[in-house]
C-alpha cells in the first residue's frame, strides 16, 4: 500500500509549481485528478516542444500518475461536475492568478459548504501585501525573493539560477503543507487553507542571506572572498560568486581540461578539520604550522591566494581523478557534473532518481522520479495522462454518472472533444 492511498487530490494546477506539488502526492500514492481546459488543456502541453503534436517535456516531466479530465468550468454542466469533485475529493490544489477561483464561484465559503472536510491548496506569487494581485513566474519569484540579488559575481548583474527554486521549490513547500493539514484533519475532521507565495518560498531557501545581512552590522563577511580583496561591503548582502555560503570556505576550481570542457571543474571545501591533509595533497606541508595560513581566521584575508594554490593542483587532475584523491582523505568536494552526465550516471538510474519512461505518442524519455525514498512506499514513475485520458473513467467510476448522464455532459460540450488517442 502507497503512503497515501485512498487521499484524492482535485489537482486544478498548471505550469510548474502546483504540478510539482501534485506530482510528488501522485508518487506517494494519491489519486491525483488532473482538471483541464478541453482542447488546450494545461498549457505546458504545447510549450517548449521538441517533436510536433506530441505533449512537451516540459509537460510529461511534471505531471507523471495523474488522471486527466477535461472540463470546461465556466460551462454549467463542467460546473457541476466540478462541485461533484470538490465534494469527492480530500484536497483541492491550484495555482491560478488571483481571484481566479472565487471568479469560478469557488469561495472557500462554497467549497467548505460542498465539502467541510476539503483541504484547499493554492500557490500564488505573492502573499497578501502590495503584490498580492501580481502574476508571478519563475524568474520574478527569484527576484523578488532575494535569490537574484545574492547570486551571481560582485562586479556582475544580478543572476537568476536554473534551479527552479520559485516553481519547484514552492510546490515542495505546498506539498508539505498539504500532508500537515491532512494530518491536521485527522484530530480535528476539519478541512483548511494552506497557501504559499511563492516570494516567500524562495526567502525560505534564501535564508542563509538574510543571516549576512544581519551580520553585516557587525562588520564585514570574513567569509566573502571580497573581504581579502580588501573591498569595503554597502548596506546589503552582496553578489559572492562560487564562495560557499556557510562557515566552511569553498570555491569551484579548474581541473584538467577546462580550456575546452565547460564542466571540467571541481567544488572544493576547504574543511577547518582536514587542513592537514590538504596542505599534504597540494604540496605545501609548511602551511600545516605557518601562522598565516595554520587557523581558519588567519586563512580568511587569503582564500584568493589559498584557492590559487589548490586550483594549480586540481588542473593536474580531471575532476574525477581529484575526487578519487580528495575523498581519500575526508576532503569535501563535488565534480561539477553536466546534464549528460547526470542522465548517464548509473547510481541516479539504479535508484530511480533518473528514471526512463515511456509514453504511447512521445516514446522513451528520460526523467527525473521521486527524490524522497520512502522505505515502504517506494515510488514508480507512471506516465502522464493524455489530454481528457480519463474523462470518462472519472465521470464513470468517480462520480458514479449513469451512461445517460455522462451523454448529456458530453452533448453540453462541458468536456470537449474526445482525447487524442495514441495512434492519432
Ligand atoms: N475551464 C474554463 N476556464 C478555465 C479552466 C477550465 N478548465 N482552467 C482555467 N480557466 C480559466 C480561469 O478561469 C481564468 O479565467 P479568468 O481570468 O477569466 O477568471 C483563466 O483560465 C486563466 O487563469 P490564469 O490567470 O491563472 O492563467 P494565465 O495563463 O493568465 O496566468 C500564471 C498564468 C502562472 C501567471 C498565473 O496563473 C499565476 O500567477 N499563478 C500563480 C503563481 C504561479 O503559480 N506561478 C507559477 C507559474 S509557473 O509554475
Amino acid at each position: 500500500m502507497k503512503a497515501l492511498e485512498g487521499v484524492r487530490i482535485l489537482d486544478f494546477t498548471h505550469v510548474q509549481s502546483g504540478p510539482t506539488c501534485t506530482q510528488l502526492l501522485a508518487w506517494f500514492g494519491a489519486d491525483v485528478i488532473k482538471v483541464e481546459r478541453p482542447g488546450t488543456g494545461d498549457i505546458t502541453r504545447g510549450q517548449l516542444r521538441d517533436i510536433p503534436n506530441v505533449d512537451s517535456l516540459y509537460f510529461t516531466m511534471l505531471n507523471h500518475n495523474k488522471r486527466s479530465i477535461t472540463l470546461d468550468t465556466k460551462n454549467p454542466k463542467g460546473k457541476e461536475v466540478l462541485e461533484g469533485l470538490i465534494r469527492t475529493c480530500d484536497v483541492l490544489v491550484e495555482n491560478f492568478a488571483p481571484g481566479v477561483l472565487d471568479r469560478m464561484g469557488l469561495t472557500w465559503a462554497r467549497i467548505q459548504e460542498l465539502n467541510p472536510k476539503m483541504i484547499v491548496a493554492s500557490i500564488k506569487g505573492f502573499g497578501p501585501g502590495d503584490y498580492e494581485d501580481c502574476k508571478v513566474y519563475e524568474n520574478v519569484a527569484q527576484c523578488a525573493g532575494g535569490s537574484a540579488s545574492t547570486t551571481g559575481f560582485r562586479d556582475g548583474p544580478p543572476l537568476v539560477t536554473g534551479a527552479q527554486i520559485g516553481d519547484s521549490g514552492t510546490g515542495l513547500h505546498l506539498a508539505l503543507g498539504i500532508v500537515t493539514a491532512l494530518f491536521h484533519r485527522t484530530k480535528t475532521g476539519r478541512g483548511q487553507r494552506v497557501n504559499c507565495a511563492m516570494q516567500d518560498g524562495v526567502l525560505n531557501l534564501c535564508r542563509v542571506k538574510l543571516r549576512d545581512q544581519q551580520r553585516l552590522a557587525h562588520g564585514p563577511l570574513k567569509e566573502y572572498s571580497q573581504f581579502g580583496e580588501g573591498i569595503p561591503f554597502g548596506d546589503a548582502v552582496p553578489r559572492a560568486g562560487n564562495d560557499s555560503g556557510g562557515g566552511q570556505p569553498g570555491r569551484i576550481l579548474k581541473c584538467k581540461g577546462w580550456e575546452t570542457d565547460p564542466n571540467a571543474y571541481i567544488y572544493f571545501i576547504t574543511q577547518a578539520p582536514v587542513w592537514e591533509a590538504i596542505c599534504d595533497v597540494i604540496g605545501e606541508p609548511e602551511w600545516k604550522t605557518h601562522p598565516d595560513y595554520a587557523t581558519p581566521p588567519a586563512r580568511l584575508p587569503r582564500l584568493n591566494e589559498i584557492f590559487g594554490r589548490i586550483e594549480q593542483w586540481t588542473m593536474t587532475k580531471d575532476k574525477f581523478e581529484a575526487m578519487d584523491i580528495l575523498n581519500k582523505y575526508d576532503i569535501p568536494c563535488g565534480p561539477i557534473l553536466s546534464m549528460k552526465e547526470i542522465a548517464e550516471d548509473k547510481s541516479l538510474r539504479a535508484t530511480g532518481t533518473v528514471v526512463e519512461v515511456d509514453h504511447p505518442t512521445r516514446g522513451k524519455y528520460l526523467s527525473v522520479g521521486n527524490p524522497i525514498k520512502l522505505s515502504d512506499s517506494p515510488s514508480e514513475v507512471v506516465r502522464s495522462p493524455l489530454l481528457g485520458e480519463h474523462t470518462d473513467e472519472i465521470l464513470r467510476e468517480v462520480l458514479k454518472y449513469t451512461e445517460e448522464q455522462i451523454s448529456e455532459i458530453e452533448a453540453s460540450g462541458a468536456t470537449g472533444a474526445a482525447p487524442r488517442m495514441a495512434a492519432e
